[in-house]
């Protein structure tokens, strides 16, 4: 038995695959309380052809999305998240905005791929996107059937969650990125239960020392029930300058009298359809909270 460290590169229910100066080692967790995700830089003993993780070494962020039941975490020490849309098939605003606000929620910037723009409905994709872009978040456009290339400085030197409906070309873009990125989990189906988990868990694949891109399935949920009131206004980016300035100390932003916020989407400084998606996630947020 000897001790490393190394990444988790891999993370299926109870199963990892990590990355170590010695190679690629499945990956059991010692004990039942020690929680492990993707991405975690972990301490480990080898046991053969096997590793037990240990420890999971200090995070720098730790991304979580909520379904109706629970609070997951997604993956660790990412530092970007890129959400992934297309012109067709169509993609949710709604769905790319709670991702990037659970993103905001840790302080980690967001960028967006607006995929296949050899398509015709291009223009009208990157004028909805337009919500987002014209409050500061980046966007990358390109055709990963043709060249991913556009992509690669926006990459260098992050862990990237990229994440995206399903349809609009997520895995067309890893694929390009890392050829041969099944290879790995057939190699290791067997010690990872024949497979079972292969189309359910969370990959980081590794472009350089510096850049690396967490895959993560499962996006049809993406709830923020783990952001309360105060968590998922100041998640707007836009609205921070005005927060804290309502006459009220704890205006909800409804329809409360010096509210500086509804003066501000008035005003047109801030969009009032990300007001109204506030008021909507807010209410989630509370009928959930009520159920616990
Ligand atoms: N026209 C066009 N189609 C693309 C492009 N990238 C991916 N696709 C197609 O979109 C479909 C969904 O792609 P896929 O990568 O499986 O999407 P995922 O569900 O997000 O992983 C496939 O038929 C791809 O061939 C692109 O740049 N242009
Ligand atoms: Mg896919
Ligand atoms: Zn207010």
């Amino acid at each position: 038995m000897a001790a490393l460290t190394g990444q988790v590169v891999a993370a299926f229910s109870r199963r990892f695959i990590v990355a170590t100066a010695d190679g690629l080692l499945p990956c059991q967790v010692k004990g039942r309380h020690l929680r492990v995700v993707c991405g975690d830089r972990v301490e480990l003993q080898r046991d053969g052809d096997n590793g037990v993780i240990e420890s999971v070494l200090p995070r720098a962020s730790l991304l979580y999305r909520s379904d109706a039941f629970k609070t997951k975490a997604i993956a660790a020490n990412v530092t970007q998240l890129a959400v992934v849309v297309a012109p067709r098939p169509s993609f949710s605003m709604e769905l790319v905005q709670r991702c990037i606000l659970a993103a905001e929620d840790q302080a980690i910037p967001s960028l967006l791929i607006l995929n296949k723009t050899d398509l015709p409905e291009t223009p009208r994709a990157i004028e909805r996107l337009q919500r987002l872009t014209r409050i500061g978040y980046p966007l990358v456009t390109l055709s990963a059937l043709t060249d991913v290339a556009p992509l690669r400085p926006a990459l260098h030197g992050h862990t990237t969650l990229l994440i995206g409906q399903s349809g609009m070309g997520k895995s067309t873009i890893i694929n390009t990125l890392f050829p041969g990125a099944d290879v790995l989990t057939a190699d290791y189906s067997e010690a990872l239960d024949s497979g079972r988990h292969t189309t359910t868990h969370t990959r980081l694949h590794r472009l350089d020392a510096d850049t690396a891109v967490v895959d993560s399935p499962g996006l049809q949920e993406f709830a923020l029930q783990h952001l309360d009131a105060n968590a998922l206004a100041y998640a707007f980016v836009e609205f921070r300058p005005f927060l804290g300035h309502c006459r009220f100390r704890d205006c909800k932003h409804e329809t409360e009298p010096g509210c500086r916020l509804q003066e501000a989407a008035t005003a047109g400084e801030i969009e009032p359809k990300r007001l109204q998606l506030f008021q909507t996630l807010r209410r989630l947020q509370k009928n959930a909270a009520q159920r616990l």
